[in-house]
């Protein structure tokens, strides 16, 4: 038997939820096989209300990593945790040497809690670098406003002007996530084919648990990607996905709610609802 291959380039959330921790679990959930070229390594300390350490892997190790990995020949690259503009250069060259189509770009510039940009100049480099290889990109509204160079989204109006900004540098497909942050009655996302727009909605989920939602997020889509579905059919069935996984979100210690990757295998799909807007 033969596996879909599902690489992820992406930084280590070393308490689980997110990360490359969330694409494996989400990998495997959906019967890819999944390796890791890893950027960072992110640590939190327990003495210091849970803030984060980023170490960052020498570039070579990332080149070598990436290396391997191609080697294999790879079905969809997801990137997440890109810590410096060196990094994101090297990823963009990767993708391009890979020559693939399946690329989802979950451009992560804050960890939940942090609330700064990674680095100065991350953005402009990801917009250089990403975006033209991107099949989807995946923002929050935060990161959304950013790439586009806007102000921060808050209504879905708000959120189409910013993903046709974000589609005009060069992402196929954008997927803004509308969470917490948007004044709306559901749990929405905005998907946009440079065509149409979808809303995708779900019912708000009543935690705090969410740690690693969007990575779960995108790493769903890149493996639905990997086994063939459409575009539009991999984003609706990975909202499916990381539903039940926000749903089922659970306490890990008094920090931090892991979202449960593998609660839609578990425990069955949530209903969403899709709407062109
Ligand atoms: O959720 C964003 C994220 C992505 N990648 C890594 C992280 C985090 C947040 O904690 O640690 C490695």
């Amino acid at each position: 038997m033969t596996m879909k291959k599902t690489l992820t380039i992406a930084g280590s959330d070393t308490s689980g939820g997110a990360g490359i921790q969330a694409d494996l679990k989400t990998f495997q959930e959906h019967g890819t096989y999944g390796m890791t070229a890893l950027t960072v390594i992110v640590t939190m300390d327990p003495e210091n209300h849970w803030s984060h350490g980023v170490y960052s892997l020498p570039i070579d190790v990332l080149q070598a990593q990436l290396k391997t990995a191609l080697s294999t020949g790879i079905d969809a690259i997801k990137t997440g945790m890109l810590s410096t503009e060196e990094v994101i250069q090297t990823a963009g060259e990767a993708i391009t040497a890979s020559g693939l189509d399946h690329v989802v770009i979950d451009p992560v510039m804050v960890c939940k809690g942090e609330d700064e940009v990674l680095n100065p100049g991350t953005v402009d480099a990801m917009v250089k670098f990403l975006l033209p290889k991107a099949e989807i990109v995946t923002p929050n509204l935060f990161e959304a406003g950013q790439l586009a160079g806007l102000k921060t989204p808050k209504t879905i109006d708000d959120m189409k002007i910013v993903a046709k900004k974000i589609h005009e540098h060069g992402a196929r497909n954008v997927v803004i996530k509308g969470g917490k942050q948007l004044q709306h009655d559901r749990a929405a996302d905005l998907f946009y084919d440079g065509h149409t727009f979808l809303l995708l909605e779900a019912d708000k989920a009543k935690t705090y648990f969410n740690h690693g939602a969007g990575c779960t997020f995108a790493a769903a889509i890149t493996a639905n990607l990997a086994n063939g579905l459409t575009i539009k059919d991999a984003v609706i069935e990975a909202k499916k996905f990381v539903t039940a996984a926000i749903s089922n979100g659970w306490k890990l210690n008094d920090y931090v709610g892991p979202v449960m990757h593998g609660a839609k295998n578990r425990f069955g799909a949530p209903e969403i609802t899709t709407t062109e807007v």
